[in-house]
């Protein structure tokens, strides 16, 4: 599960007020502190740790509990609304209307731009979208073929030039044909977005490309770093949202997940592992009832809507429900939409 440790610390906090008859002012005054010290152990920024745990305790001393609500189900409700907020409430969305929209992928080196951008690729086609893969980085010997690799895998058009030097140039060779395309998806180098040689090289692509998004790519494991890079990255590119990648590796995410707050700019996407798939939409009330174990219905019901070909579990349905056996056929296909929907430690972490 994503930052397991952060989920358990925060899951042990609020089981604390959950055993005890009677939610007074020092459970919450315990709870919110418990709160501050998992996030700050989770590399959340500390003032923002600080002001979260702070909102959390005034909200629940102070505000009524809404009609129905227990005390306890106030304050786990309270808790769940803060992490929220911090996440940046909505999801982040993109505007998939306009064509061709163009994305611009940017961050550190090896913080997974190339990886994530075979993902956004295989995300996008996914939905019918005819998306294209362009790479102007032209430093990392291998960046050329690993995206081409990627665009044959995904099997969507790939632009770029090996043996040209300048990612502006390359651009210029290759934009007349982004017309033809719903997305088109631009690889960049790795930079210290605190190098001025790399960040002027990535302004002059960005000024060229004119992108409708800048996304910055986001290692989960980067730790109170992010925010000078995102700040920086920010202030040279624009950045209009933020991919966080790595999540599965990491016991921490905190550092990557402050950083979007710093700058106020939202998490669109989180990569959660190294293969194509392992990639989804980040939605902040989803992610904050996992870390809080409340299970993840939506998702996983979507998840079993996709993997599960309606028809056929219907037919299944009925059979069962009309005294009829399942034949081994039956029993295959479901066990096929089953497997789709991932391994089945996943999907228990998704139920409530
Ligand atoms: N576990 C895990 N690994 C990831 C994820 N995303 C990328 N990686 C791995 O991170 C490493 C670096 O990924 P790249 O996509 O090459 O990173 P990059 O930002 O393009 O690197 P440079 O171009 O060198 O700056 C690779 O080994 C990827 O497989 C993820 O979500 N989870
Ligand atoms: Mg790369």
């Amino acid at each position: 599960m994503v930052l397991e440790k952060l989920g358990s610390s925060l899951r042990d906090a609020l089981q604390k007020i959950t055993k005890i008859g009677l939610v007074d002012r020092d459970a919450v005054i315990s709870l919110s502190g418990d709160i501050k010290k998992a996030l700050i152990a989770g590399d959340v920024n500390v003032k923002l740790a600080k002001d979260i745990s702070q909102k959390i305790r005034d909200r629940a001393l102070n505000e009524k509990p809404a009609a129905g609500l227990t005390a306890r189900e106030h304050t786990v409700n309270i808790v769940f609304e803060e992490l929220t907020n911090f996440l940046g409430k909505e999801k982040g969305k993109i505007n998939v209307e306009k064509k061709p929209l163009v994305m611009l992928l940017v961050g550190l080196f090896g913080s997974g731009k190339t990886t994530t951008s075979g993902k956004l690729a295989k995300y996008f086609k996914k939905q019918g979208k005819k998306v294209a893969l362009v790479q102007t980085d032209t430093w990392r010997p291998a960046a050329y073929a690993q995206l081409k690799q990627l665009a044959e895998a995904v099997k969507v058009d790939f632009y770029g030039d090996e043996s040209e030097r300048n990612p502006v140039k390359i651009l210029k060779n290759v934009q007349d044909k982004f017309a033809k395309y719903d997305i088109v998806i631009v690889d960049s180098a790795g930079r210290d977005a605190l190098n001025k040689e790399l960040i002027a090289e990535i302004v002059g692509v960005n000024k060229q490309l004119n992108p409708d998004e800048v996304l910055l790519v986001l290692s989960g494991d980067i730790g109170q770093a992010a925010e000078n890079q995102a700040q920086a990255f920010h202030d040279s590119c624009g950045v209009t949202g933020v991919i966080i990648t790595k999540l599965d590796g990491t016991a921490k995410g905190g550092g990557a997940l402050s950083a979007c707050a710093v700058t106020d700019s939202k998490v669109k996407f989180m990569g959660v592992g190294e293969k194509l798939d392992a990639f989804e939409e980040f939605k902040p009330k989803n992610f904050v009832s996992q870390l809080l174990g409340m299970g993840d219905l939506e998702t996983l019901l979507k998840k079993a809507e996709g993997a599960m070909d309606k028809e056929s579990a219907e037919k299944v349905a009925k059979k069962v429900m009309g005294g009829k056996s399942m034949s081994l056929t039956d029993l295959y296909s479901q066990m096929e939409a089953l497997n789709k929907m991932g391994p089945l430690s996943q999907v228990m972490n998704m139920i409530p």
